[in-house]
């Protein structure tokens, strides 16, 4: 069995966010694999960037009737799920999230000719956000229990969908992963000067979606504080709902030329080898991609003691966990880090060892390999 190529239904957000990354890097992994990949979604997925002849992309198109309030985006996908995996021949459909794609692939599963497997995998939105809104629990633990698989991206994640939906069903952890080839240090010295950073001057970096449970306000503030010690520029990474409270913020502290906005961007690891500390201080993160990502590359991270943080940022080993809103604490241990050269090296090894052992690519990837055999074995 484990020699049969799949053919294999993604489908997931495609816009920017850690759920669509790590789907698309999923797939791309898959198709080097030789499994045929079919990308079912609203739009192509921000990084599916390259040619591969077993990568095909489906579009989900909704049209809009003015008896309709809403657009049918569900009905839309689920249609067209059905329609790919009849006229593909589809052996499952990896769904990325509960709503709507897990309950979108049971409805196709129901509308199509074929015996297809669903696995879902939850990424934390879905629960630590929807989970709590009584209109979506029930919807949500539908889309779990129904799935033939469910996995989530760390066992913090599995605990809270326990706590918070309670369905009865199996959760596997299966941590994301980063594409090694991609990040790892890069020479980008170059983007230094061009950012107008001193030799002397250390690099902090912070990327998200800039959405209030990222705590950008605490990056700002500790960032600050830590500037008032040390010669230090921040990299903001990204675009999102906070980012005019962040830009008041900057000027309120008076560390404007200390504050690099560089909105969304593309080829990160070129930016992570010019940092030299990570802040990810979120009230709500089930993994913390951006964390593993920069890790890879060489950065230590100062985390918050929240959700699969801890899972993927050992604390005083490859950098540091702080608790929620401790700016203070944060910028005291930021400071001593940036300020010790050997110990920053040490976090810096140490952070690219447990990327590349716990959380390469080819691990993770044959893990979901292995569930997709799993559920297809008897066939
Ligand atoms: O963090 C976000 O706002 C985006 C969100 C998403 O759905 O893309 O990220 C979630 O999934 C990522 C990939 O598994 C995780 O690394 C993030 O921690 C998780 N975000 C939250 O739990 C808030």
């Amino acid at each position: 069995m484990k020699e049969k190529k799949l053919k294999i239904g993604i489908t997931c957000y495609p816009t920017v966010g850690g759920s669509g990354a790590i789907a698309t890097e999923l797939g791309k992994m898959l198709a080097e694999r030789g499994h045929e990949i079919h990308f079912i979604s609203s739009s192509v997925p921000f990084r599916l960037n390259k040619m591969n002849p077993n990568i095909y992309y489906h579009q989900v198109e909704v049209n809009q009737y003015s008896v309709f309030q809403y657009p049918p985006y569900d009905i839309a996908l689920a249609s067209k799920m059905a329609e790919v995996i009849n006229r593909e021949k589809l052996d499952l459909l990896h769904v990325h999230y509960a709503i709507p794609h897990a309950v979108c692939a049971i409805l196709a599963k129901q509308m199509c000719d074929r015996d297809i497997k669903i696995v879902t995998t939850l990424h934390g939105t879905d629960i630590t956000v929807l989970g709590y809104d009584s209109t979506l629990t029930d919807a949500i633990r539908f889309g779990i229990e129904k799935s033939d698989a469910v996995t989530a991206v760390s066992n913090a994640l599995i605990d809270q969908t326990y706590d918070v939906v309670k369905p009865n069903k199996a959760i596997e952890v299966v941590y994301n992963f980063i594409d090694e080839r991609v990040y790892r240090l890069t020479n980008s010295s170059y983007l230094k000067e061009e950012f107008g950073i001193s030799e002397g001057e250390k690099v902090v970096i912070h990327v998200s979606n800039f959405r209030a449970v990222k705590r950008v306000q605490d990056v700002v503030r500790a960032f600050s504080r830590m500037a008032e010690q040390i010669p230090a520029k921040l990299l903001l990474v990204g675009d999102g709902p906070e980012m005019t409270v962040i830009c008041k913020l900057v000027s309120q502290l008076g560390i404007t030329d200390q504050v690099i906005f560089l909105g969304k961007q593309d080829n990160l690891e070129e930016l992570y080898s010019i940092s030299d500390l990570m802040l990810l201080l979120s009230e709500k993160e089930s993994f913390g991609l951006v964390a593993l990502e920069a890790m890879a590359c060489g950065v230590p991270c100062i985390g918050t003691n929240i959700g699969g943080i801890p899972e993927v940022i050992k604390d005083e080993k490859n950098g540091y966990l702080c608790e929620l809103g401790d700016i203070e604490g944060i910028a005291l241990k930021g400071v001593s880090l940036l300020n010790n050269e050997s110990l920053h090296q040490k976090f810096s090894k140490e952070a690219v060892n447990s990327a590349y052992i716990n959380f390469r690519s080819g691990l993770i990837v044959a893990q979901y390999e292995d569930i997709y055999y799993e559920l297809l074995k008897n066939r």
